[in-house]
């Protein structure tokens, strides 16, 4: 299977997360794909090229473009303001204020597009966040072309990035414009499976109201982790959407056995449907040791969760998403890639 991978990614590396009422160094941070790469070097998956130059024709379609506008400015309005350190949003439109209305000010800005603010946005943020929709974007046609399968090794990640906001450490959603790319190239249906141990909340609202794209997502119920506002088992899908989101929440402590329970029901549900192409959000922090999550999957858990996604026998991208025990994220992705292959 071939992974498309670009230096870039490094050019996002904000010095601190807002974590516990602390800065602490970001848990997202750009080591995280070195693990992956060397992992896959040791497990001789050496077919790492280069993405192609970023379509951004199908980003505009699917995306406000206000948004995609202040990602791209964002800093040096930031800069140009006089403010001195790197952009952490500081007011949120809540509860009763105007959610509608977008300040002039920087500040202002980037509450409105922001919703969660452990996540900095620095000089480089708008070039890595594009680096890392082109591998993605070069996966789906190197797929599309017939390849079978392909991993896009992005970072930063995306599946929390909804049409307009940032936050959980995702800008663009990578996953979501590979799917609306399998559209355009002829899929009829297309299917997103999130094994990331967060709900995709922005995947899910990109899709809600689609009858063309499921969404189906594996992830800490609600009430207990991050994105706390989105990912109850209740959220179907609305009008034409209706049914083809499918939340499988779980508590914390939640082993592979419940897990795989989930996992299976979700691709029984999207192979009865029968969809033409399959994204997967590929995040590992479902792992037991993650410093921020809270389940407890082994790393040959996610060598057999490959095999039963393999077992689907799709057109597949593979987009990276979190996973932050930081020697451990190599080998559980490149096992979720061994696994698939070996289906
Ligand atoms: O998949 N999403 C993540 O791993 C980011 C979680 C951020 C929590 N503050
Ligand atoms: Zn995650």
């Amino acid at each position: 299977m071939r992974t498309i991978y670009s230096e870039d990614h490094r050019l996002h590396f904000p010095q601190a997360e807002l974590s516990g009422g602390q800065f602490v160094t970001p848990f997202e941070r750009p080591s995280r794909v070195e693990y992956v790469l060397n992992r896959l070097r040791e497990r001789k998956l050496t077919d790492i090229v280069p993405p192609a130059a970023v379509d951004m024709r199908p980003v505009q379609a699917l995306l406000d473009p206000g948004y995609l506008t202040f990602l791209e400015t964002a800093w040096d309005d930031w800069k140009t303001a006089g403010m001195e350190g790197e952009i952490i949003a500081a007011n949120v439109p809540a509860r009763g204020m105007h959610m509608d209305r977008i300040p002039e000010n920087i500040d202002g800005k980037v509450g409105y597009y922001c919703h969660a603010s452990e996540t900095a946005i620095t000089r480089g943020t708008w070039t890595a966040a594009l680096s890392s929709l082109a591998c993605a974007q070069t996966a789906q046609r190197h797929v599309a072309a017939g390849a079978g399968s392909a991993f896009a090794l992005c970072r930063p990640p995306g599946h929390h990035a909804t049409a307009d906001q940032y936050g959980g450490y995702c800008f663009i959603n990578n996953a979501a414009v590979v799917a609306e790319m399998f559209r355009a190239s002829g899929a009829g249906r297309v299917a997103i499976l999130d094994i990331d141990f967060h709900h995709g909340n922005g995947t899910q609202s990109l899709f809600y109201d689609r009858s063309d794209v499921m969404f189906a997502s594996l992830h800490g119920a609600p009430q207990e982790t991050y994105p706390y506002y989105l990912g109850y088992a209740d959220e179907t899908g609305k009008g034409a959407g209706e049914g083809f989101n499918l939340n499988y929440p779980m508590t914390a402590g939640t082993g592979y056995g419940a897990w795989s329970h989930a996992l299976d029901d979700a691709i029984a549900k999207i192979m009865a449907w029968g969809p033409e192409a399959l994204v997967i959000s590929l995040g590992v922090d479902a792992y037991k040791e993650d410093p921020i999550s809270f389940f407890k999957l082994e790393s040959d858990d996610f060598t057999d969760a490959g095999r039963r996604i393999g077992r689907m026998k799709l057109p597949t991208v593979f987009c990276m998403e979190g996973g932050y025990a930081i020697e451990a994220v190599g080998v559980n992705t490149v096992n979720v890639l061994e696994g698939f292959m070996d289906a």
